[in-house]
């Protein structure tokens, strides 16, 4: 596969201005008529250089000019697409062509789904169903007619339906017309046996819109919520952003196929249904906030993706680094603010972090790609919506809100960058942000070393900041980063001090050089600095805090999001010790002080349950890992097992009133309150099990029959599956299954325990579980569950240390990637971290790696990754 380079960038040689799509829908043999209003685009340049379309995998039935057959010695068809001579700067292209939606296991472009048919076309699916000029700076009006047997009465596609009707042979056909001009990653077709509910919205400006959510018959009760979480998402986004919608429809299909979350399709969202379907039975506590989260952000890309779009790819983060932003503020705004931080700065530190110091690593706009679809990653993501938290900190609420208010008004309509993004943040606000930019353009996670002096007599606090960031592939040597780092310093009372004339507790200070030291003048003691507060910049602060200065911080500070932290930098320093201690062959202990404040943390009153959940929990193994200069997996497993269970027995009195109190009857409702309650109880739950005591299991059975909600029952289910008896697992397993097996989330939910069980044994387990009837390799969630789980979320066991954790995965990814190399590609990326594994681990992770690579010829996607973590 060849390279891909942002240098290369280059306007489309031709404009479509509109596209006309006919689809006569048969599962082996689809046929795609396709009329093209063409015209040279007059910023290519002179002349009429030949039209030259994508097109993958397609059967070319004609190709005609305004009107006229164009005999096949005159176009050439290429390994990739189509190209075709031109005679005059505008013409009507009509182009007929077939495909197998049957046969297509890749997911990508027009595939069947249990019987529905559907599209998914970002970023280069489109090229799958026809020719087309498919890149996203090509912006053209849709109609589409979907011509269908009677057995799909559902027909959609994007915008409105402007007719409907009978052809000769009794087919069906809907046509539909969208008014807004837009790249082909935004087309979609969906049509089925379908159910569907149905609300309505009213706009601010008075509009009212039509909502719909279709599905499957079986799940049209397990609509509800996200029906609710868009109509929140749409007042939201009005009233954060003043961004209305635009069409007077707006549907949600789910379906069970599917290699991503959900799409943005112009008014026709496509949703894996395990982002979209639940109920209190059915789905837990994660999940519910899951959808909010999923709903709002497919429902925002409406203003930030698709009115404003990308030029091209490399701006992938243009829109998902500013819609994850808003996503995560709508879900802030609707839940726990600081607890949604945790959880998204938890999952950065661990996921993103590792791919900043993988061999993937790359900048938030990459300069280079291979394929595509394996930059839809954590850093064009996650650390992109990091990137643009970092604006809305300098620039205020209001400055941020000027920004985006200009950047929609100068950009509706059209195809552009991340540097037009930043210039609109900076011409509403009158600043430069030139060193910024450096954000989108060099990778790496920065380093901070702080340290700091205090002058008794002039009564002067000087804050000196060192920043460095490591080598990345293609990247050596990095310029310095501006960040804006957020910090409060405490007295020796535990209040914040003010530190201006205006009494301002917290200050960004703005590092900007190698080195910088920051002073605060007039301070009668010496200050504890609370730093990085909120989690102002994605980097890694590094200061010598001593145990005690943590734990008055975990007490004292101010940041919620800091108390926390504070929490795992306490745990963090004890497990490194035991992870000495073990390696030196000597016994472990748990420091008195870390148990003695996770007690207070426990009996605290005053603080968020969910927050307590959150600082009660241990960092996992894989932010262990991360953590490491050189992983050493064994030492972490056993380093972890041991604080958890030392934990667990010295705070079980306190866990268990803890657990009592929690207990409620009343009746299952996805709120802040209640979500935090059962996430403490859950957790105490766990904690309790971790000793295999037989009335904490007994404790862990009864919830598990009495359960009336999923979270509960998971919850208790999970701890069986890692602590109890193999018979009472197996019992309580077949239980649940034989009760859910007919509901396919709760089958995955099922899996997904399993899999991730620390018991040895697992791996066996989980090739038990890829013969068990529900699973299904074609089916990208079970492959996440069972295979994707262990993975990825089974440290103990797939480091296995004979290697046979890595083999498997090895030998999934080769056969996967026959089926779907989307997948394939992200199933690899656990063993392609070898080179920081200490001893033998490392070698044979290695092995398993190069086995991918000798098994054959692998896609584009596989191979992209496997080349690079080689080499
Ligand atoms: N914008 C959507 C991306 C997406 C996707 C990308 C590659 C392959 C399959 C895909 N399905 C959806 C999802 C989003 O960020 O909203
Ligand atoms: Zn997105």
């Amino acid at each position: 596969p060849s390279t891909v380079y942002l240098k290369d960038y280059r306007v489309p040689e031709y404009l479509v201005d509109s596209t006309r799509l006919h689809f006569e829908l048969q599962p082996k043999a689809t046929l795609v008529k396709s009329q093209l209003k063409i015209r040279r685009n007059p910023a290519a340049g002179e002349g009429l250089p030949p039209l030259v379309l994508d097109g993958v995998e397609l059967e070319l039935l004609s190709v005609s000019i305004d009107g006229k057959l164009v005999p096949a010695s005159r176009y050439q068809e290429l390994p990739q697409g189509l190209s075709i001579p031109v005679d005059a700067p505008e013409f009507e292209l009509e182009i007929h062509n077939r495909i197998n939606p049957e046969d297509n296991t890749s997911l990508e472009g027009l595939y069947l789904s249990n019987g529905m048919y559907c599209t998914q076309c970002e970023a280069e699916g489109f090229r799958k169903i026809t020719y087309y000029p498919d890149r996203p700076d090509v912006m053209s009006r849709f109609t589409t007619t979907i011509v269908a047997p009677r057995q799909y009465p559902v027909l959609l596609s994007n915008g409105n339906e402007t007719a409907r009707g009978t052809t000769e042979d009794g087919r069906q056909f809907v046509t539909w017309e969208d008014p807004f001009a837009k790249p082909s990653y935004l087309f979609a077709l969906v049509a089925g046996d379908l159910q569907q509910v149905e609300d309505s919205y009213t706009t601010a400006s008075g509009r009212e819109v039509k909502l719909q959510i279709f599905t499957e018959a079986k799940n049209i009760g397990k609509c509800d919520h996200a029906m609710r979480s868009l109509k929140k998402a749409m007042r939201w986004d009005e009233e954060v952003y003043g961004r209305e919608y635009d069409l007077d429809i707006f549907m949600v299909v789910a379906v069970d196929h599917f290699n991503m979350g959900a799409m943005e399709n112009k008014g026709l969202n496509i949703f894996n249904s395990a982002c979209v379907l639940a109920s209190p039975e059915t789905a837990t506590d994660s999940t519910f906030q899951r959808i909010e989260s999923i709903v709002g952000h497919e429902y925002f890309h409406n203003w930030s993706g698709n009115r404003v779009t990308c030029r091209d790819w490399f701006q992938l983060s243009l829109k998902e680094g500013f819609t994850v932003f808003r996503d995560a503020e709508f879900s802030a705004d609707m839940n726990s603010r600081a607890v949604k931080r945790i959880e998204d700065v938890s999952m950065l530190r661990t996921t993103q972090f590792a791919e900043d110091g993988g061999p993937m690593a790359h900048p938030v706009r990459p300069d280079s790609y291979m394929e595509i679809s394996n930059f839809y990653t954590l850093t064009v993501y996650e650390k992109g919506a990091e990137v643009v938290r970092m604006i809305h900190t300098l620039l205020g609420a209001e400055g941020f809100r000027k920004g985006s208010d200009l950047y929609f008004e100068r950009h509706d309509g059209c195809a552009v960058t991340c540097e037009d993004f930043i210039k609109a943040m900076e011409d509403a606000n009158g600043v430069g942000l030139t060193q910024f930019r450096r954000w989108y353009s060099q990778a790496g996670t920065p380093v901070l070393d702080v340290t700091d002096a205090y002058d008794e007599a002039t009564g002067n606090y000087a804050l000196t900041v060192k920043q460095s960031c490591p080598p990345t592939p293609g990247q050596e040597q990095k310029l310095p980063f501006h960040i804006p780092l957020a910090l409060g310093l405490l007295g020796a009372e535990g209040t914040d001090l003010p530190l201006d004339s205006a009494g301002n507790t917290q200050v960004v200070l703005q590092v900007t050089e190698q080195e910088q030291t920051f002073n605060f003048t007039g301070l009668q003691e010496k200050p504890l600095p609370s730093l990085l507060r909120d989690f102002s910049a994605p980097v890694k602060v590094r200061y010598g805090y001593t145990t005690e200065q943590l734990l008055f911080l975990m007490r004292n500070d101010s940041d919620a999001f800091n108390r926390w932290d504070a929490s795992q930098r306490l745990a963090f320093m004890a497990l490194e010790q035991l992870q000495s201690d073990y390696r030196q062959g000597k016994s472990l202990y748990l420091p008195e002080a870390l148990v003695a404040a996770y007690r207070s943390v426990l009996q605290n009153r005053d603080l968020d349950p969910a927050l307590i959940a959150e600082m009660l929990a241990l960092p996992s193994e894989q932010t262990l890992a991360e953590q490491s200069e050189q992983i050493d997996a064994e030492a972490i497993i056993v380093a972890r097992k041991f604080a958890r269970g030392a934990l667990a027995k010295a705070l079980k009195d306190d866990l268990l009133v803890c657990y009592r109190g929690l207990h409620s009857d009343k009746p299952y409702s996805p709120d802040a309150a209640e979500i935090a309650a059962r996430s403490l109880k859950n957790t105490c739950l766990t904690y309790l099990c971790v000793t295999e005591d037989t009335d904490a299991l007994e404790l862990a059975q009864q919830q598990f029959h009495r359960a009336s909600n999923m979270t509960d029952s998971a919850a208790a289910l999970g701890a069986l599956v890692n602590f109890a008896e193999a018979a009472d697992t197996e019992a309580a397993l077949a239980q649940f299954y034989q009760r859910w097996r007919q509901d396919t989330q709760v089958v995955e939910l099922w899996f997904g325990l399993q899999s991730t069980s620390a018991r040895w044994g697992t791996l066996e387990k989980v090739r038990e579980l890829m013969q068990h009837p529900a699973f299904e390799q074609k089916n990208p969630n079970k492959v996440r569950a069972v295979i994707g789980g262990f993975a990825n979320r089974n440290f103990t066991q797939f480091h296995r240390a004979d290697g046979s954790g890595f083999e498997f995965v090895a030998e999934q990814v080769i056969a996967l990637d026959k089926l779907n190399p989307q997948i394939a590609a992200r199933l690899v990326i656990p063993i392609t971290r070898w080179k920081k594994y200490r001893g033998e681990l490392g070698e044979k992770m290695q092995g398993a790696l190069q086995a991918v690579m000798d098994s054959g010829k692998l896609s584009a996607d596989l191979y992209e990754v496997v080349s690079k973590s080689l080499a």
